[in-house]
């Protein structure tokens, strides 16, 4: 663990705690933006929570985050008493804990801003889709999310990140960095370059949309990668969607791009081996059929239009806002090392390339669920 922060650590997790005795603090999961902890108490209930420390410098207002944490929890806990999920299903939504007088985070002496959350107890999370059957359960977990925050007017939730899933703000960020950079040719660099180039307008596609009225903001998850789905270890069924910072008004083609790019990639966007990332398109199928099998009731026709270009350009976007911040020294995701954010946009840009060369299928997928 890190040395630095570790004496703010504990006197956050002790500020935070909902009860007890702190027993253990391990780092947890693979964020690339946030710190996060997970604390173990000696039980009297909850025997674990999480704790994070919120990254200040992409997220300029944290306090709006646990703000729309709470809107979004307060909402579905009433829609879930009124009709649980279909089957029995367990369903559960990470609460934010609040310290002892009240507050729903903690500030320490350097500034750090420090939030708690409940600890879905039970289950787990991968890294990558094991199998048709978890890339199902992927989908429905989606659907359900969507399913249950669709009547949330999307005005009651705050913007915690500008310019989020704007792919244009992104473009015009790289164009802003590439004016700075000092580039060092490498036939990665290049590819990466040629690569954005060659996309440049086709770019505009979802806000275009957005801005003729074809497509409506909605409230979203923002970041439904398969590691923030949580798996029931004893049934096999996804029964959470957790880091809820993202969750602001959106398009759901973010959400379903992201969700795609992320499960279709059976290499991960942390492989080494970018020259062999490939979107799965028999994933992607089972992927819909669960999503759309919920998702059906609150889409309209223009929503369906554009689904494959948003399976194409979520990719394309993670790959430019990689490749932005390799340019830029790293600033804004985590790295362990200097060419990380390199490797990482590689991937992205050869899962797009997958995608693209596989439009035709991905579009009759899609027409076939219509
Ligand atoms: C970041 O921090 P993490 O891992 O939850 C990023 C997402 C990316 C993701 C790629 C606020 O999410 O947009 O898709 O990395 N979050 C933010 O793994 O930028
Ligand atoms: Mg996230």
């Amino acid at each position: 663990m890190r040395g630095g922060i570790v004496e703010n650590l504990n006197a956050a997790a002790d500020r935070l705690k909902p009860h007890g005795q702190v027993i253990d603090i391990q780092e947890y999961g693979s964020g690339n933006v946030n710190d996060t902890f997970l604390v173990t108490l000696d039980p009297e209930g909850e025997k674990h929570f999480i704790l994070q420390r919120i990254n200040t410098r992409v997220f300029c207002q944290p306090e709006l985050i646990t703000g729309n944490m709470r809107t979004l929890t307060e909402h579905v806990r009433a829609r879930l008493q009124r009709a649980p999920v279909s089957a029995g299903r367990r369903w559960e939504v990470p609460r934010v804990l609040l310290t002892q007088d009240g507050h729903d985070h903690w500030v320490d002496s350097s500034g750090s801003f420090w939030r708690a959350l409940s600890f879905v107890d039970a289950a787990q999370s991968f890294d990558t889709v094991k199998d048709i059957e978890h890339g199902s359960e992927v989908g429905y977990a989606l659907g359900i999310f969507h399913g249950l925050i669709s009547d949330l007017p999307a005005d009651t939730l705050a913007d915690t990140l500008e310019g989020f899933h704007i792919t244009p703000r992104y473009l015009r960020h790289y164009d802003e960095t590439l004016a700075q950079a000092r580039l060092g040719s490498s036939p990665e660099v290049n590819y990466c370059l040629g690569f954005v180039s060659e996309r440049r307008t086709w770019a505009h596609v979802l806000e275009d949309a957005k801005a003729q009225g074809r497509l409506r903001l909605q409230p979203i998850h923002g970041d439904p990668k398969v590691n923030n789905v949580m798996i029931d270890t004893a049934t096999g069924q996804a029964i959470s969607i957790v880091d809820l910072d993202t969750v602001k008004p959106g398009l759901v083609h973010y959400d379903i791009g992201d969700c795609l790019r992320s499960c279709c990639n059976p290499s991960g966007e942390e492989t080494a081996g970018w020259e062999a990332v490939r979107f799965e398109t028999d994933l992607c199928r089972a992927i819909l059929r669960a999503y759309l099998s919920l998702a059906r009731d609150f889409l309209t026709e223009n929503d369906y239009e554009y689904l494959y270009e948003a399976i194409r350009l979520i990719a394309f976007e993670l790959g430019l806002r990689f490749f932005t911040d390799y340019l830029e020294g790293n600033v804004y995701f985590k790295v362990r090392h200097r060419k990380h954010n390199l490797a990482r946009a590689l991937v992205q840009f050869k899962l797009t390339e997958s995608i693209e060369s596989q439009e035709a299928t991905i579009r009759s997928i899609i027409q076939d669920m219509r």
